[in-house]
């Protein structure tokens, strides 16, 4: 990390840019949360509506920022951080079962000001440790300094089997503090896959993927899931002298007629 003053203030400056995008990320999750809520409570049928479990969010230690930088073989300077590394910001949302992800995910690129960058879909293409999730890169404009910059975060959706095993491998294995047994390392590989069965039994195949009244297939993001990216009427124009561009990673094409 930069070690004279100005960086050092810098880098505070470039905190408080993940702690205002945070916190706007957060505010459009807590909006479909509580909708769902009341949805789920006033509507004869709650079964119909997604629920979020819980939310959790943490921003990247400076420990953690600093391996990732060495992981992608990039100076740790503030604008190869902010170009190359977007999960600084990290919030994870756990619904109950395996489809409601799909609707979660619909719902928060259908939200203004939330942008989609990126899907890794870790539960049509799991990783090989046998982790499943379902990550969306965004961005989202803040404000700070009398400038607008873009600032971008991963989003992890993942429902409570997927989560469940998730948190037990993470301390025991993806980040371990002690060695391994290689019969315990093949189980979480093997169990992984059980559970992945399990959840697609309950999941629900029969509530309506438009249960949330948003996911009109007419509409441009639903293409963000196959792999094409969307979302604005045009580009917006964040002028010269905004923070950080990440414009060429943003892959934003017209709305179709
Ligand atoms: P932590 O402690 O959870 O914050 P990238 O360079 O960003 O494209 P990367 O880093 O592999 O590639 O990103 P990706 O694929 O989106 O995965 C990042 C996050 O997914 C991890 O964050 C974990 O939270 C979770 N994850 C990925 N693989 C595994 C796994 O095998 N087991 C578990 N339990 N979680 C996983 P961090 O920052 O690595 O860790």
């Amino acid at each position: 990390m930069p070690d004279n003053d100005n960086s050092s203030k810098q880098l505070e400056y470039a905190m408080l840019r993940y702690e205002l995008a945070r916190d706007k990320i957060l505010n459009a999750i807590e909006g479909i949360k509580r909708e769902l809520e009341l949805k789920r409570r006033l509507e004869d049928d709650p079964n119909k509506y997604p629920q979020i479990e819980r939310v959790e969010s943490r921003i990247k230690s400076e420990s953690s920022i600093m391996a990732k930088c060495q992981k992608k073989g990039i100076e740790p300077t503030i604008d190869n951080i902010e170009q190359n590394i977007h999960d600084i910001i990290g919030i994870r949302i756990v619904t109950v079962f395996r489809h409601e992800i799909y609707q979660i995910a619909d719902a928060l690129l259908a939200t203004p000001g939330i942008n989609f960058v990126k899907v890794k879909d870790y539960i049509e293409s799991p990783k090989e440790s046998g982790y499943r999730g379902y990550h969306l890169i965004i961005s989202v404009e803040v404000y700070s300094r009398g400038r607008s910059s873009i600032v971008t975060g991963e989003i992890q959706i993942r429902d409570l089997l997927m989560d469940a095993w998730s948190k037990i491998e993470h301390r025991k294995r993806y980040k371990p503090h002690d060695d391994l047994s290689e019969s315990l390392d093949a189980s979480f590989t093997k169990h992984a896959d059980i559970l992945d069965r399990f959840d697609l039994e309950v999941d629900n195949s029969e509530t309506p993927l438009n249960g949330f009244g948003i996911s009109d297939p007419n509409l441009p993001y639903v293409a963000a899931f196959q792999g094409v990216v969307v979302v604005s009427d045009e580009e917006p124009d964040y002028g010269d002298d905004a923070d950080t561009e990440f414009g060429s990673g943003v892959n934003k094409i017209p709305k179709a007629d």
